[in-house]
């Protein structure tokens, strides 16, 4: 049955779409792992076929697959799963293999690749290989290049990874839905010599956003702008991993932007270069020195860097509510603005009141009782106090004289005495001042009428 198929495949394939599988060759279908687990996996190495330098997914795993017949066979089911997206909140999101995001797929230039899609949601399902080069009828646009794959159907996609790069895949079908919802995973084609573009470690994740409601559990999914949950693989501060890194390795990070507006990606410490995109490699006359690079909606960024400074380094999105998780946004800015005798007079009524802006306390001080199943706007303790982020957050932990493959959290960083900002207790010399309501240009600014004053 298989072998009819096959053959009926290679003599048309380039004119055949994704084709519906029948239950009789469903018994030919690889097994569909699944993990649950939101830790960081170890890169899977691979044992068979040609070498690579297997990726890091943050929060992730890859897919394990088969070999058959010279095709490397992967099973993807889009199911509904639950997401832990940082301790103390989970969501009710789609994905697939009991994750969101989906499973990483990694394959090699060259490899002729079949993935089988099962469809476990209660809707019709597509996937697109985003970046890809294959036959028009494997893209995976429903209605324009195949039928949707209607609830409890298998399609199976079959193309040559031709070009090696950084790519995804996610569904076109009810796409506002199906992406809100947290369906996408990431591909990495790598190139067929392993010395090519080779780094020491490789991580990649996808920027994805979510809009749930403080005590709920499932994304409003018609939302534009007004997310509540910036994430990256679905975990938001203090649930994403740090990037551990050996100190001397050259080190790459892939990111692929599946939200509804731009990130500027913000690495402390270093600075790198963009080195890839979606769209291939870069080539070295063409790139520049950045501390910042800015990902697109449905762009990928291949970043790289050589990991010479020891130490915790933020990484983070530099849009500063993008650190942030479920916050309203009609808080007045009462910094300067004397608050001492409203406060009397609320705490009177309301004995847990506070005041932001103008006590020395800032946001991510605050401990306020949270509803169910949310997380607190800026959180996270580091060695110093509190780290007050959230959302599109992580640590990039250079250590020196790690194992090649360790990627166990070293703890915080034990930074060399003496080498650490700390309070000036020496003397201060004088503040000269015109005056105490007088601003430099001699503007009068902030005065208090009295009997004096004339005008
Ligand atoms: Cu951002």
């Amino acid at each position: 049955m298989t072998s009819s198929r096959r053959s009926f495949l290679s003599s048309t394939g380039a004119l055949l779409g994704a084709a519906l599988v029948t239950k009789a060759q469903a018994a030919a279908i690889p097994e569909a792992p699944s993990q649950a687990h939101a830790t960081t996996q170890p890169p899977l190495v691979p044992t068979a076929g040609p070498d690579y330098n297997p990726v890091v997914t943050l929060n992730g795993w890859s897919l394990p697959w088969r070999m058959k017949s010279g095709w490397k066979e992967f099973h993807l089911v889009a199911e509904p799963v639950v997401r832990e997206i940082a301790p103390g909140m989970k969501a009710n999101l789609w994905g697939y293999n009991g994750q969101s995001p989906g499973p990483t797929i990694e394959v090699v230039e060259g490899d002729k690749v079949r993935i089988f899609v099962t469809n476990k949601l209660p809707e019709h399902t597509s996937i697109h290989w985003h970046g890809q080069r294959l036959p028009n009828g494997m893209d995976g646009v429903t209605g324009l290049t195949q039928p949707g794959i209607k609830p409890g159907q298998t399609y199976v996609y079959e193309f040559v990874a031709q070009r090696p790069g950084t790519f995804m895949y996610h569904p076109h079908a009810d796409e506002m839905m199906q992406m809100a919802m947290g369906m996408m995973g990431f591909w990495v084609t790598h190139p067929k010599d392993p010395s090519l573009h080779r780094v020491d470690r490789d991580f990649v994740f996808l920027l994805s956003a979510y809009d749930i409601d403080p005590g709920s559990y499932t994304p409003k999914v018609s939302t534009m702008l007004e997310f509540s949950m910036w994430t990256w693989n679905s975990r938001s501060f203090p649930g994403i991993d740090p990037l551990v890194v050996r100190k001397g390795d050259r080190v790459r990070i892939r990111v692929g932007n599946l939200t509804m507006t731009n990130h500027p990606i913000h690495l402390h410490g270093h600075s790198f270069e963009v080195t890839g995109t979606d769209g291939g490699w870069i080539p070295e006359t063409a790139r520049w020195p950045e501390v910042t690079t800015d990902i697109g909606v449905g762009q990928m960024r291949n970043i790289e860097f050589d990991a010479s400074e020891p130490g915790d380094w933020a990484i983070h999105c530099h849009k500063s509510h993008h650190t942030m998780n479920a916050m309203g946004h009609k808080v007045p800015n009462m910094v300067g603005v004397d608050q001492s005798e409203v406060v009397e007079k609320i705490t009177g009524l309301i004995p847990d009141y506070m005041v932001m802006g103008d006590t020395g306390g800032s946001m991510g001080g605050m401990e306020m009782p949270l509803p169910e199943n949310t997380l607190p706007m800026m959180t996270g303790q580091g060695p110093y106090g509190g780290v007050e982020m959230g959302g599109m957050f992580s640590i990039v932990k250079v250590r020196e004289g790690l194992a090649r493959n360790d990627y166990k959290d070293p703890g915080w960083y034990k930074a060399p005495k003496g080498s650490v900002a700390s309070q000036w207790k020496g003397e201060m010399p004088a503040t000269k001042r015109k005056s105490s309501t007088a601003s430099p240009s001699g503007d009068v600014v902030n005065v208090k009428r009295n009997q004096s004053h004339q005008h």
